[in-house]
């Protein structure tokens, strides 16, 4: 290990060592043409003497004789020339308390897009070379800084679109996810060392006991890694948020729906049925869950060239939908349009929202109105062939506000789980870490299989390994080179 560690949680990989002729890289940190400052970044060992070049300072010695860590101002400059590019302020960090634990230079520059160029690309004459995206991260990691999941992490910041989404990242780059994905690996090994042992010993009768608490220990794992596996949905949708349709019939108050849950007149409602032609789309945040809401046009059969087509994106934006929100009209009699949508999606991921309830309950206030509408719905849901229980059914009133509240608690509910948005906890962020830990829980689900039906220990310390193998490879503890490229790639430059 070496002997600087940055004090940041988690558990960083075994740190390969930092080799001497490292190439200086920068970039600029900040995005293109945005925002009044631009933040030229600077990483590697050529950093304070390339810095110290481009860098006039206003008083005192330069950058790399001056104290690190203390922003200066200045100008920046082509030192061949002497020309001005820029005023700026400038820092010299000092490995190993940095980023990416090498030296590094910022140059904060004020002039603009053209200016913050000049700079970088003077420094780039000088010696340094252009970062490939997510380079400093990539160095941060094998620099031993963070580990693959904090990298992803922030990865998942850089890009996070809401507030909820940006803290969750924050937590998992503090190493929440880490640390549990660790722990869990740390039981395996020790059930894989009781395997082995097993192995080593075959001849002896030391078996039968040993193979119940191995079990045992297995499963207790496996529970862990099934727990982590249900925070995949969640973690998806804070990143990508919630591809959400709302489909039905014309006129049952779809786009009622929509404004009501955005809490603004987005779309246009109207008493004409088809009044929506083409699909209106909006973000809301429900329990701090981002949802992409699509408004369709009312599906029905129609002559109208122009409603056809729009019925046709309902369709789509129905089948690329993560949650089908179906609404119903709860004031008229089910017909056979709404058998047929129901007929067309997964009840897993849709909600049935039986809208008007103000009017359909004039005389039935006394029964709640989930209950009544589930009962009113009965021969449809029959009919569609998945079990009734397996529809989620919500009553409300889009215009006066009724059942909303629920209808969002159980929105919450079917993207985070039961027990709702617990953003503090470990959750998986990435297509990556899901399959990992799918695949350890397989290798996981093998070995127990082994281990009761009296399957060598050989086979089953295999499978055990195997399941090691892929938590490791989450935190980056197992190495799979090309994994590297395809996780930086998908930075941004600067990061
Ligand atoms: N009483 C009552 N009327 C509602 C409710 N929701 C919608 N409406 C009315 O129903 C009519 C149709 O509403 P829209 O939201 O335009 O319906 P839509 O499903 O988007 O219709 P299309 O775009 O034509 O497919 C309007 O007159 C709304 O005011 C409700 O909860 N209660
Ligand atoms: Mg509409």
């Amino acid at each position: 290990m070496s002997p600087f560690r940055y004090p940041v949680g988690g558990t960083a990989a075994s740190i390969p060592p930092v080799t001497a002729d490292q190439e200086t890289i920068v970039a600029l940190s900040t995005p293109a043409g945005v925002g009044a400052i631009g933040i030229v970044r600077m990483s590697g060992p050529g950093a304070p003497t390339l810095g110290s070049a481009v860098f006039r300072p206003a008083i005192g010695p330069s950058l790399e004789s001056g104290e690190a860590a203390h922003l200066r101002y200045g100008h920046a400059v082509e030192p061949s020339t002497g020309v001005v590019l820029d005023e700026v302020l400038a820092v010299l960090l000092k490995a190993p308390a940095t980023y990416t634990r090498e030296d590094v230079v910022e140059v904060h520059c004020h002039g603009g897009p053209a200016a913050q160029r000049g700079v970088l690309q003077t420094l780039i004459r000088l010696g340094a070379r252009p970062a490939e995206p997510g380079e400093f991260t990539k160095r941060a990691y094998l620099n031993g800084r963070i580990d693959l999941a904090q990298a992803e992490s922030v990865a998942a910041i850089v890009r996070a679109r809401s507030a909820s989404a940006l803290r969750a990242s924050v937590r998992q780059l503090a190493g929440g996810l880490s640390t549990r994905i660790v722990a869990i690996r740390g039981q395996l090994v020790g059930a894989l060392a009781q395997v082995e042992a097993g192995i080593d010993f075959s001849d002896e009768d030391l078996d039968e006991l040993d193979r119940d608490t191995v079990l045992a220990q297995l499963r207790l794992a496996g529970e862990e890694i099934e727990g982590l596996l249900r925070t995949a949905l969640l973690g998806r949708a804070l990143e990508q948020g919630v591809r959400t349709a709302i489909i039905g019939r014309p006129n049952v108050g779809k786009s009622s729906l929509l404004n009501a849950l955005l809490m603004r007149e987005r779309a246009i409602v109207s008493e004409f049925p088809g009044t929506t032609r083409d699909t209106v789309e909006d973000l809301v945040e429900i329990a701090g869950i981002p949802l992409h809401l699509v408004d369709t046009a009312g599906l029905r059969a129609s002559d109208d060239i122009v409603e056809r087509l729009g019925i046709e994106r309902s369709r789509e934006a129905s089948r690329d939908a993560d949650l089908v929100l179906a609404v119903f009209d709860g004031s008229t009699a089910p017909d056979p349009v709404d058998c047929e949508i129901l007929a067309g999606i997964d009840p897993g991921r849709a909600i049935i929202v039986v809208n008007k309830m103000d009017l359909a309950l004039g005389t039935a206030e006394q029964i709640p109105a989930d209950e009544h509408m589930s009962a009113l719905l009965a021969p449809l849901l029959d009919a569609t062939g998945s079990p009734p229980d397996r529809w989620r059914v919500r009553a409300v009133s889009a215009l006066t506000g009724q059942g909303l509240e629920s209808l969002r608690e159980t929105i919450e509910r079917m993207v985070a789980g039961d027990h709702g948005v617990d953003l503090d906890e470990p959750m998986l962020a990435t297509e990556r870490q899901r399959m990992l830990v799918e695949e350890s829980l397989t290798a996981l689900e093998s070995a127990a299989e082994g281990l009761a039906s009296a399957r060598s220990e050989e086979l089953v310390a295999e499978d055990v390994r195997s399941a090691v193998r892929s938590l490791g490879r989450i935190t980056g503890e197992e190495l799979v080179p090309d994994l590297l490229d395809e996780i930086f790639s998908r930075f941004c430059i600067g990061k």
